[in-house]
């Protein structure tokens, strides 16, 4: 691939940002999935590799089918533990904007520096470098540039982490974000030794009895629009606890509503103990999500984005598929 000009300035701005700063805290986005946490693990392996101190935070719990991960148990979940440090230089990855730092911001120093690496379109470069490329499938395929423009040879715990991240951005490499690019990047971790088929198998088959009883619930309240354009489920607050299942275990949840014949957007809905409800949309291409879900203060990407909405449950579903509803008109 040829790589343009004011990307590979982004990324020696990335490097020159690193080598000022001697310990740096790396985070990324609240109710983290595969790409963040993977971002998370990467940034702080090359850390290491370049003599840098880490401190490697996120707010929320970590999904622990991620285990396997090299410095996963490194990660302070912040609710926890919050440190009595802050830092002068941060490295946010895969937050399209600053408030999916979440509550680890106030470990930040008033005065701090902040190093924004990401490939959301909506990213409103916060940081005071900013390394954006929508191009790229996942943040793990820009930092696998990065660990390549710093002349650092990638080994196996770098490499599984960048294929978890590609391999979870893109489902499974079939996502419209799936490029020649990333299948070069996939065939070259796969020659360093990851194995893929393990990886695929744990994150993409394998679930709890758990998921699959939260899965059943949603699908019992699958609902259409009158047209079938729009499908949509919701999780009460109470569902996981009665199902046993997990935040993780919503993921994926919401492609069962998309992948019917005919529906252009599919809707998650999921209401938080505070009795807001969060909205995960996915679109099958008519229809701009990040545009929707930015008309109710959240943002993503063209054919998945997410929204947090007032409650209670049934205002949200109302507003939203109206809105989507007119979206398609
Ligand atoms: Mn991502």
């Amino acid at each position: 691939m040829i790589m343009q000009g004011s990307y590979l300035k982004q990324l020696d701005d990335a490097l020159a940002f690193i080598k000022d700063a001697n310990q740096i805290l790396v985070v990324s986005h609240v109710q983290p999935d595969g790409d963040a946490i993977s971002s998370t693990v990467a940034v702080g392996w090359l850390l290491q590799k370049l003599g840098k101190s880490a401190v490697l935070i996120n707010e929320d719990e970590l999904p622990s089918r991620l285990n396997y991960l090299h410095l996963f148990d490194a990660i302070i979940h912040y609710k926890l533990a919050p440190p009595e440090q802050k830092f002068d230089a941060v490295i946010a990855v895969d937050c399209a904007d600053f408030t999916r730092i979440g509550e680890v911001a106030g470990s930040f120093a008033s005065e701090a520096k902040l190093l924004n690496i990401d490939h959301h379109p909506t990213n409103n470069a916060f940081g005071s470098v900013n390394v954006i490329q929508a191009e790229a499938a996942a943040t793990v395929e820009i930092l696998f540039d990065l660990i390549e423009r710093a002349g650092v040879a990638l080994d196996l715990d770098c490499a599984t982490a960048i294929y978890t991240g590609l391999l979870t951005d893109t489902g499974g490499f079939r996502y419209s974000n799936t490029s020649p690019r990333v299948m070069e990047i996939a065939s070259r971790l796969l020659a360093v030794g990851v194995a893929g088929n393990e990886l695929a198998d744990h994150l993409l088959e394998k679930m709890t009895l758990a998921k699959l009883k939260l899965l059943q619930m949603a699908l019992n309240r699958l609902t259409f629009s009158d047209n079938l354009e729009i499908g949509w489920v919701y999780i009460g607050k109470e569902d996981l606890r009665e199902t046993g299942a997990v935040s993780e275990d919503l993921e994926g949840i919401v492609n069962y509503a998309l992948n019917v014949d005919g529906v252009q957007v599919g809707i998650l809905f999921k209401e938080s103990d505070d009795g807001s409800v969060k909205a995960s949309l996915r679109s099958a291409g008519k229809a701009n999500v990040a545009a929707i879900a930015q008309t109710f203060g959240g943002g993503g990407h063209v054919r998945a984005a997410g929204c947090r909405m007032e409650g209670p449950m049934s205002d949200a579903i109302s507003q939203l598929v109206e809105a989507v509803r007119k979206a398609l008109m």
